[in-house]
C-alpha cells in the first residue's frame, strides 16, 4: 500500500483525513491520499522559495530541469509501473507515452531555455528591450488520463521561468506526482520551489484557484470544471491557461493511403482507451472507400490492446453514451459490452448509423467509443468535423488534399497523415469549449512569465 503525502517546503506531510486510490485494473485499494482542504502552508513555502529560485540564472534553472530529467530517466521503468498501476493502461503505453514524454518535457524545456534569445526593438532614437520576469507562485492542476505527462508539461516551463509551484494532480491518479516529489527532494531541488498537494478538486483544487497569492493557473481537465476554474479566477485577474475536452474528427478522404490511414485512425481512436483529449472519437470516411476502410479498421481493431477506463464511475458515464447511441438509432458494429473480468473494462466500441449532429457524435465521451460517419465531399467532411462545441484537435488522411482540408477545421491543432506526432515547440491548445490559450515552446515561455518592455532613449 503506497502512502501518498503532500510535499510542502521540501517535507512530506500528512493530513488528518485520507481517502483511497483505487486501481482500475481490479478495483483494489493501492494507495491512501491526503484530503487537503487548505493550501496556505504550501503557498507560504512557495513564496519563501521564490526569491532565491527566481534569482538563479536561466542557465542554472535549465541545469535543474536536466537534473530532474536525468533522475526520472534513471527510474523510467518505475514511473511506467506506477502510471500503469494508477491508470490501468498497458505497460507499453505507460512506458512509451507517459513516462518517456515526462522525461522529455523536462529535457525539452532545459534545452529550449538555453536557446532563448533576448528581444530588442530598435527605433530611430531609442531601443526597446523585452525582458521576461517570473510571475511568482503559480498553480498547476492536472487530470487523470496522462498524469505525469501533463503535469510535467506544466511544471518544467513554470520552473524554467523562475516561478515556484503549487501542483495538484488528479485525486484519481496521484502516484507519479508523488514520485516526482520524491525525485526532486532526493536531488536537492530547493525546498518550497515545487509543492505538491493532493485532494479533491472542489476542495484543494478550488482552494488553489481562489488563493490570492497564486497569480496564474494552468489547468487541464474537463470543460465543465474549466468553466468553474475560469469563473473563480477571472475576478482575481489571474493568468489562465485552460486545456479542456475534445470531440476530435479523424477525416479519411477518398485519396487516403489506407496502409497508413487505417492503423493511424485506429490508434487515434483507442490509444489510452480513448482517454486522451486529442483522440479521434469521430471517424469520418469518404463514402467511396467506406466499406474497404471499415473492413480493414474492424479487422485491425481485434488486435488493438487497451486497458480499462479510469474508474467505475467513469465507466458508468461511458456506458451511458453507448445506451444513448442505441436510443439515437446507432448500430453497434463492434464491442459495446463489458468484459467478464475484474476492473473497469469496456470493449473497444464502434458505432455507425448515427447523424453527425446526434448527442453521441457531438458530446465528449472520453472512453473507447467512436462513431463512424460517411461523407461525399471534402466540404461536407469539414462541416461535419466542425459541428461540435469542441475545437481541440483532429487528423486528415489524404495523399493530396490533407493540408487544405486541415486548415478549415476549427481546432487548435490538426495532423495530416499522422496523429499525436509532437514537436514540443509548437502551440498546443484548443478553441471553442476546448479551452483558452496555448502552451508549448514559446507559448509556454510566454504564459509562465510576464513580458516587460524597457524603452531606452539613445544619448
Ligand atoms: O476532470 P476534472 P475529470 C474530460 C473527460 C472527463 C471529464 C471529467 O470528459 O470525463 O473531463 O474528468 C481538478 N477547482 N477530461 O473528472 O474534474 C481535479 O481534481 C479546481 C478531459 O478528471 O476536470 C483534477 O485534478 N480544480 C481532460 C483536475 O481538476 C478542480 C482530461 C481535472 O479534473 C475543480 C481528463 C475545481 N472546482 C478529463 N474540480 C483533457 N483535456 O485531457 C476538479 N478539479
Amino acid at each position: 500500500m503506497i502512502h501518498v503525502a503532500n510535499l510542502i517546503d521540501g517535507i512530506f506531510v500528512d493530513t488528518e483525513e485520507n481517502f483511497d486510490d483505487i486501481s482500475p485494473l481490479d478495483l483494489s485499494v493501492i494507495a491512501t491520499i491526503p484530503r487537503t482542504k487548505n493550501v496556505d502552508d504550501a503557498v507560504d513555502a512557495a513564496k519563501g522559495a521564490f526569491g532565491q529560485w527566481s534569482a538563479l540564472s536561466l542557465e542554472q534553472r535549465c541545469d535543474w530541469l536536466d537534473r530532474i530529467a536525468d533522475e526520472l530517466e534513471n527510474q523510467i521503468e518505475e514511473i511506467a509501473r506506477l502510471e500503469a498501476l494508477d491508470t490501468g493502461k498497458p505497460m507499453e503505453v505507460a512506458l512509451n507515452v507517459d513516462a518517456s514524454r515526462s522525461v522529455n518535457n523536462f529535457r525539452f524545456f532545459a534545452n529550449f531555455g538555453r536557446s532563448l534569445e533576448s528581444q530588442e526593438f530598435k527605433m530611430e532614437d531609442a531601443t526597446n528591450y523585452v525582458i521576461r520576469k517570473p510571475i511568482g507562485v503559480v498553480g498547476l492542476i492536472s487530470p487523470w488520463n496522462l498524469p505525469l505527462y501533463l503535469l510535467s508539461w506544466k511544471i518544467a516551463p513554470a520552473l524554467l521561468m523562475g516561478n515556484t509551484i503549487i501542483a495538484k494532480p488528479s485525486e484519481i491518479t496521484p502516484l507519479t506526482a508523488h514520485f516526482l516529489g520524491k525525485v526532486c527532494t532526493r536531488i536537492g531541488l530547493p525546498n518550497g520551489v515545487l509543492n505538491i498537494v493532493h485532494g479533491y478538486g472542489p476542495e484543494v483544487g478550488q482552494a488553489i484557484v481562489e488563493h490570492p497569492e497564486i497569480k496564474a493557473i494552468s489547468f487541464t481537465g474537463g470543460t465543465n470544471t474549466g468553466k468553474i476554474v475560469a469563473a473563480t479566477a477571472a475576478p482575481l485577474f489571474k493568468k489562465l491557461s485552460l486545456e479542456l475536452g475534445g470531440k476530435n474528427a479523424s477525416i479519411v478522404l477518398d485519396d487516403a493511403d489506407l496502409e497508413i490511414a487505417v492503423p493511424g485512425v485506429l490508434r487515434a481512436s483507442f490509444l489510452n482507451s480513448g482517454q486522451i483529449c486529442l483522440c479521434g472519437s469521430r471517424v469520418l470516411v469518404n463514402s467511396s472507400i467506406y466499406d474497404e476502410f471499415m473492413d480493414k479498421y474492424l479487422q485491425q481493431l481485434k488486435e488493438f490492446n487497451i486497458g480499462p477506463v479510469i474508474s467505475e464511475q467513469h465507466r458508468t458515464k461511458v456506458l451511458s453514451y453507448i445506451e444513448l447511441a442505441k436510443e439515437e438509432g446507432g448500430e453497434i458494429i463492434a464491442g459495446g459490452n463489458v468484459p467478464d473480468k475484474a476492473g473497469s473494462w469496456i470493449e473497444p466500441t464502434v458505432i455507425s448509423g448515427l447523424s453527425h449532429t446526434s448527442r453521441t457524435a457531438t458530446e465528449e465521451i472520453f472512453g473507447p467509443v467512436v462513431t463512424v460517419h460517411k461523407f461525399d465531399t471534402d466540404e461536407e467532411a469539414i462541416e461535419m468535423a466542425n459541428c461540435t462545441q469542441y475545437g481541440l484537435a483532429g487528423s486528415v488522411w489524404s495523399q493530396n488534399r490533407g493540408r487544405q482540408v486541415a486548415e478549415k477545421i476549427e481546432s487548435g491543432m490538426v495532423w495530416v497523415n499522422t496523429w499525436l506526432h509532437r514537436d514540443l515547440r509548437v502551440p498546443f491548445g484548443g478553441v471553442k469549449d476546448s479551452g483558452v490559450g496555448r502552451e508549448g515552446g514559446m507559448w509556454s515561455i510566454g504564459f509562465f512569465s510576464e513580458a516587460v518592455n524597457i524603452c531606452v532613449m539613445e544619448d
